[in-house]
């Protein structure tokens, strides 16, 4: 059974409370459940943080190490600014997908850089809540995939 750990960066314990034409609806907790349900349909372990300090998250990754097989993150307004997210994430050394709910690419010219894109599997954005649904299943593929390769 692969191992996942979920991510929030800051201001997400905030969804579904404010800015709902940008964020949406729907609440962390309540994205948290779904992502739940699905990973119980797909048979995998999910362990979920959130938090809005980075060194804190810098910390939940690092503590992946050995216990988790892949990260499924939304670094938030750090995608933007942080070389510490990112560094941890390669020190780790565990296929990681981004996620954001909106389409930075459309948005202000500040969010169209990601530090953590490079380091990352892939990036999915735009989607709402669903960009977590779509990356958890590409990161699932992806982790099969490697899985393969292993024994062949
Ligand atoms: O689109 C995304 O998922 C983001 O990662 C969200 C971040 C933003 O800084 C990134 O550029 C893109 C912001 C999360 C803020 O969440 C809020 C939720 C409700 C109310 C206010 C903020």
């Amino acid at each position: 059974m692969f191992r996942i750990q979920i991510i929030h960066g800051p201001n997400l314990n905030m969804l579904g409370l404010r800015e709902p034409g940008i964020y949406g609806r729907q609440t962390l907790e309540s994205i948290n459940a779904s992502l739940g349900q699905e990973a119980s349909n797909l048979g995998v372990a999910l362990s979920v943080f959130q938090s809005n300090s980075e060194g804190a998250l810098v910390d939940c990754i690092q503590a992946t190490f050995g216990h988790q097989d892949g990260i499924l993150i939304n670094p938030g307004a750090y995608t933007h600014t942080s070389v510490a997210i990112r560094d941890a994430i390669a020190a780790v050394g565990l296929p990681t997908v981004e996620v954001h709910l909106s389409n930075i690419h459309q948005r202000e010219t500040f969010r169209h850089h990601s530090y953590i894109a490079a380091v990352a599997v892939g990036q999915i954005c735009g989607f709402g809540a669903d960009s977590y649904r779509l990356g958890l299943h590409a990161l699932i593929k992806h982790l099969e995939i490697k899985h393969l390769e292993k024994k062949t």
